[in-house]
Formats: C-alpha cells, sequence, structure tokens
C-alpha cells in the first residue's frame, strides 16, 4: 500500500496526521504542499481538496482530508491509539475546535502574517481562547497520564499537534506542569519525532504569506 501525504513542516494539523501514520508503523512518503508561496490556493489544489487545506492523504488512487480523519483511517487499519474509542474521539473533535484551530492561526498570526497584518485584539482574543483550552487539558492530565484515560490515543495525538513547535505563541510548558509532563511522555513513544524532522519544509527564510 502506497500512502503520500501532502503535508509542509510549518503545519500542525499536518504533523498530527504524519505523527499518527509513523507512530502506527505505517509506511508514508511525504508530498511538498508549498503553502507560503500559495500553492493550495491554486485551482488545481482546489479540484485536489475542495476544502483548500493540507494534509491530504492519498491511498492508492483515493484521497482523505481532514487530520482526525486520517488518524482515524490509521488507528483503525493498524489497532492502534483507539482505545476507548469515544474518548480518543472526543479529544480529537476538542483539540480541532478548541485547541489546534486557535493554536495555529495564533501562531501563524505572529510568525508567518506580515507585520502590518496583525492585529492586537485578534492576539489578545485567540490567546485567552487557547488558554481556557490548555486548562481543560491541564485538568484531564492531572486525573489520567493520556487524554482519553490509561493509554495513549489519537486524541493525544491531535492535541499535541502544535505544541513542540519553536515559535513562541503564548505556550510556555513550565505554566502547565501536567501537559509539560505528558509532552515528554509522547516524545518518549517509539518512533515519535518532531514536526521539523518528520515533514518536508522550504529552505531559507522564514516565510511569510500574503492573505488572499
Ligand atoms: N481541520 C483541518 C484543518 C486543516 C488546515 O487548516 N490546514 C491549514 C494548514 S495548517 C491549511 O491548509 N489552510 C489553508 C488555508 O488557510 O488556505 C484538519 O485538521 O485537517
Amino acid at each position: 500500500m502506497t500512502l503520500r501525504l501532502h503535508c509542509f513542516g510549518e503545519s500542525g494539523n499536518a504533523y498530527k496526521a504524519a505523527l499518527t501514520l509513523t507512530l502506527c508503523g505505517l509506511d508514508w512518503e511525504p508530498v511538498f504542499v508549498d503553502f507560503f508561496r500559495g500553492a493550495s490556493r491554486t485551482p488545481e489544489y482546489r479540484d485536489f481538496n475542495v476544502m483548500g487545506e493540507a494534509p491530504v492523504l492519498e491511498v492508492e488512487g483515493r484521497t482523505m482530508t481532514q487530520s482526525g480523519v486520517i488518524q482515524l483511517w490509521a488507528a483503525e487499519q493498524t489497532g492502534r491509539f483507539l482505545t476507548p474509542r469515544e474518548d480518543a474521539l472526543r479529544w480529537v473533535l476538542f483539540d480541532n475546535h478548541k485547541v489546534s484551530s486557535q493554536a495555529g492561526a495564533l501562531r501563524f498570526h505572529l510568525h508567518f502574517l506580515p507585520e502590518d497584518k496583525r492585529s492586537p485584539e485578534v492576539v489578545d482574543w485567540l490567546t485567552a481562547r487557547l488558554r481556557s483550552a490548555f486548562q481543560v487539558m491541564e485538568s484531564q492530565l492531572q486525573r489520567t497520564p493520556w487524554l482519553a484515560g490509561a493509554d495513549p490515543t489519537i486524541g493525544d495525538l491531535a492535541c499535541c499537534g502544535y505544541l513542540y513547535y519553536p515559535e513562541p505563541f503564548g505556550f510556555d510548558r513550565a505554566d502547565w506542569p501536567a501537559i509539560d509532563a505528558w509532552l515528554t511522555r509522547l516524545a518518549a513513544l517509539p518512533g515519535w519525532q518532531h514536526p521539523y524532522d518528520l515533514m518536508p519544509r522550504r529552505a531559507g527564510a522564514s516565510p511569510t504569506l500574503k492573505p488572499t
């Protein structure tokens, strides 16, 4: 089975898919999406994925989009990271709505958007929303070692999507001791890799994207 993941290193959403495929022991190859040069906004890309997003997984001619769907597919294929199923999915959905959506937007705003397009109000709003999502994770991780209970699931592999990146976006591991310990546990899972080691990036200067 040939698995091709359309992704780029800076994408925490793609990282969730790449990390899950890797930890599930599936062989996959990356296809670089030149996001910062507008590759995902071309008509061809929209034909490929009507949502215009990365990641996209190609499985023998079929395409699959949304990191949570790719994660679920990989977990079901291999019988890994899906117990208990409802709790695992509950944390994937929580991530997609409350964690990665906000973390991705805030990090993008602070690092990849040209400075003259940035807004302090947007930063404050996203920061407050993200902190309340971190508080939810911190509370759960004070009770159980993994978000869904005793074992790691795709819920953990979703919620960590943006949390290993070096660009600061208001997340300091020292502020969240239970999250900090959990990130250390996750990084100790056999096969774990940092997003910038797992997925391709464009070499050179830090990219910025002009909003269209
Ligand atoms: N819910 C989606 C989010 C995917 C997403 O937003 N990906 C970003 C890159 S991190 C993207 O491709 N955005 C396209 C755009 O903003 O034009 C998922 O989890 O796959």
